[in-house]
């Protein structure tokens, strides 16, 4: 534990009790507090799923850069000033890590750079929204989110609602399987698209229980697997937006993005930030919803398998 300080990074007197003493921890990222979500929802929302980590008997880590150093664990402070610095932070993906870190810069973790410094740490489960993927027409564009290339590479249990229909879900799910990839939707054989229940796309395996979760966990690092699971959990069946709507609204913001030459790592931003315009909102509520599901699942999966290494 000791050696985290030479590491230049910032763990909380919580989180760094917690994991030496075997109590489950769950790792979220930033980019979805700064990038994700408006000020102050993304306050709000950040706050109410810690305490719903906790509820369940977990210790929750928000990771962030913050003055160029990598923090694990974020205080109420830290939390405010990442929600408010909104697109002001630096969207950091891994490749970002050194630059935010050697400018001494403000950053807002993706999945992948999140799912690097939970596993540097030991943080085994992470919860979040969505994560990247393929992109539509990402054969040509080869814009493919370093979420999916950090899954083949880092060993941390990712616990999603999916991937957006603003994405390829098809390919994005073929990219996972050459990555070696396992992934699992949750009570359900589809794997899900985030703000609908089904994508068409079947998933490899399904897990109906937060200890089975936990047993696919302990079964890839036995094996030594050394790659992430995702974890694929629809969003609740009540708040679930009309997929339709939704959709369409999808549609247009991805003509709005082509029109406007928007690629690369503003894309995502975008589309969000658009979808949620073009839907009164609806998108935004539903997205909060699903983060908080993930939370209480992805905190009893911590749990089990904390339990199991007792
Ligand atoms: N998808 C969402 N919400 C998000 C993101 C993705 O539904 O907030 C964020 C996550 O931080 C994810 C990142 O890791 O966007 C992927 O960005 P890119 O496509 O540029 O790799
Ligand atoms: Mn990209």
């Amino acid at each position: 534990m000791d050696n985290f300080g030479t590491m230049g990074m910032v763990v909380a007197p919580v989180v760094r009790d917690a994991l030496s003493h075997g109590v489950a921890v769950v790792a979220l990222e930033s980019t979805i507090i700064s990038h994700g979500m408006p000020y102050p929802q993304n306050l709000e929302t950040a706050k109410q799923v810690e305490q719903i980590v906790k509820e369940n008997g977990a210790i929750p880590a928000t990771i962030a850069i913050l003055d160029g150093v990598p923090h694990i664990g974020l205080n109420h402070e830290e939390l405010k000033l990442l929600a408010s610095l909104g697109k002001k932070a630096q969207k950091t993906a891994r490749r970002d890590i050194p630059y935010v870190v050697a400018t001494r810069g403000n950053g807002a973790t993706t999945v992948s750079a999140t799912m690097f410094f939970a596993s540097k740490v030991g943080i085994p489960v992470f919860v979040t929204g969505g994560i990247g993927g393929v992109h539509r027409h990402g054969e040509k564009t080869m814009d493919i989110s370093s979420d999916l290339t950090e899954l083949g590479r880092t060993p941390v249990a990712v616990i999603s609602a999916g991937v957006k229909s603003i994405l390829d879900i098809s390919r994005t799910l073929e990219y996972l399987e050459t990555q070696g990839v396992t992934v699992a939707a949750y009570r359900t054989k589809e794997f899900p698209a985030f703000f609908t229940r089904s994508s068409g796309c079947k998933a490899p395996c399904q897990v109906d229980t937060p200890e089975e979760c936990a047993r696919l966990i302990d079964s890839s690092e036995k094996l030594g697997m050394g790659c992430g699971i995702l974890f694929g959990v629809p969003i609740p069946e009540e708040h679930a937006a009309s997929g339709s709507l939704i959709e369409s609204a999808i549609q247009r913001a991805l003509q709005e993005a082509r029109d406007n030459g928007i690629t690369g790592s503003a894309e995502t931003p975008f589309l969000l930030a658009r979808v949620s315009e073009l839907t009164g909102g609806a998108s935004l509520a539903a997205n909060i919803a699903l983060v908080k599901n993930n939370a209480r699942i992805g905190a009893r999966i911590a749990v089990a398998l904390s339990n199991m290494r007792k």
